[in-house]
């Protein structure tokens, strides 16, 4: 049977918070009136927000080290969904998962899409895996999948990301996404054309396979598990290769996958001018691809990457619409709860970055006013935005304290019963 919030639990505890979160909200709907903005329009934007939850985000990751497994995750993709849909019920703008082949693979699918109605979802991008051997696999991935020197690996990899599009129409998705681990640990070890040269041929066969109402999504790494050269290490990579490609194909940014300091926000905006954006991965990090919870720890950076995003929507940009999606492992948090935090976080940026006055930025930018340029963001960025959210979820059925209502509900201590471990359980870290 499958496990879910209880709806009158819901209701109960939006009952104890309803009158504070009014008095809030129009506190709030007061001082954004003063600069001219009706709250109920940018609630309406956030009753709207949608962020995809990845599948394997609701186990418990791990480290290169050891992984701890938490109590009562799911061990497979339909215990998967059903904390996925508990997410969604509390949160309500996670409508989307992401799943990971081979790793969710199913014999029905369509019985797989059943469920996944019943429970009011939806599936987002098909995320495909060539950087592992799966058991008795023939010719193995050690050195590489769409880059291998080996023709016999390389049509491996493809044929599965082919296969990966073939499950993704029975799921009504619309997007493959691929990352590879392809690259070298040492200096020589790969002629970087030729390997590259590769990469692009064993694309162009995947992308031949694409759905015309489908896109393509590259995902750039800049390094690990290849600690010396990665095929695509950078956005540099990922746009050559996404414009080899063809329209379909765009490129994917996931926080965590660049140098430190990197001006994420800017490599946003170039892949905006030339309609390459295709989407999110979004996590936090400190040191390198941590796949920290989202906004954790740079939540201004990821405001700065919302006015990159927002701006495009105001401006109308043609073709505009990224998907965006976590990509985060959890190994100390229950991931429901950083998942939903996660949520709310990239939603929060989202809804801050909409209260930007842009004419007013546009006037200062071009008086050169840097100071006053920085205070139009800080302005935003600084408003305190959370009775937005609450009333959101409120509206649409949710937690107006989506982790106060499932602590409440015991959710974990239930299913914790229910799914004794089956030791093998695999978050991957992507
Ligand atoms: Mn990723």
């Amino acid at each position: 049977m499958t496990q879910r919030i209880d709806k009158s639990l819901i209701a109960e505890e939006n009952a104890k918070l309803e009158s504070y979160l009014k008095e809030d909200y129009q506190a709030l709907g007061n001082q954004l009136a003063r600069k001219n903005i009706n709250i109920d329009d940018i609630t309406a934007k956030a009753e709207e927000f949608q962020i995809a939850v990845p599948s394997w985000g609701t186990g418990t990751g791990g480290t290169r080290f050891a992984r701890f497994p938490g109590e009562g995750e799911p061990r497979n993709i339909w215990e998967k969904i059903e904390d996925s849909a508990v997410i969604n019920d509390l949160s309500h703008c996670t409508e989307r998962v992401s799943p990971h082949f081979p790793w969710d693979k199913v014999d029905d699918f369509s019985e797989l899409k059943q469920t996944s109605d019943s429970l009011n979802l939806k599936w987002d991008s098909i995320n495909s895996n060539t950087f592992q051997d799966q058991p008795g696999q023939e010719h193995s991935y050690k050195y590489g999948s769409l880059a291998n020197t080996s023709a016999a690996a390389r049509d491996l990899a493809i044929q599965h990301n082919l296969d990966c599009i073939e499950w993704g129409k029975e799921l009504g998705s619309k997007t493959l996404t691929v990352w590879v681990g392809d690259g070298s640990n040492h200096p020589g070890q790969q002629h970087f054309q030729s390997a590259f040269e590769r990469y692009l041929e064993s694309m162009k066969s995947i992308y031949a396979g694409l759905p015309s109402d489908w896109e393509l999504h590259i995902e750039h790494k800049m390094f690990e598990p290849a600690f010396y050269s990665t095929i695509i290490q950078d956005w540099g990579s990922n746009i050559l290769a996404a414009m080899e490609l063809g329209p379909q194909a765009k490129s994917l940014v996931d926080l965590g996958h660049h140098a430190p300091n990197v001006n994420i926000e800017m490599i946003v905006s170039r892949l905006i001018q030339f309609k390459k954006l295709g989407g999110f991965h979004f996590n936090d990090s400190k040191y390198g691809d941590d796949d920290l919870d989202s906004g954790s720890l740079h939540p201004y950076q990821q405001f700065l990457i919302f006015n990159e995003l927002v701006d495009a929507e105001y401006r109308g940009q043609e073709g505009f619409k990224p998907n965006y999606m976590l990509d985060q492992s959890h190994n100390v948090t229950d991931p429901i709860e950083s998942l939903m935090n996660s949520a709310a976080s990239v939603q929060r940026s989202y809804i801050a970055a909409l209260l930007v006055n842009r004419p007013q930025l546009t006037e200062y930018q071009t008086n050169n006013d840097a100071l006053m340029c920085s205070n139009t963001l800080k302005n935003a960025f600084n408003t305190d935005i959370s009775p937005i959210l609450a009333m959101a979820r409120f509206r649409k059925g949710g937690a107006i304290d989506p982790i106060a209502t499932y602590r409440k509900a015991n959710y974990r201590g239930i299913v914790g019963k229910l799914r004794p471990s089956s030791g093998g359980n695999g978050s991957g870290i992507v």
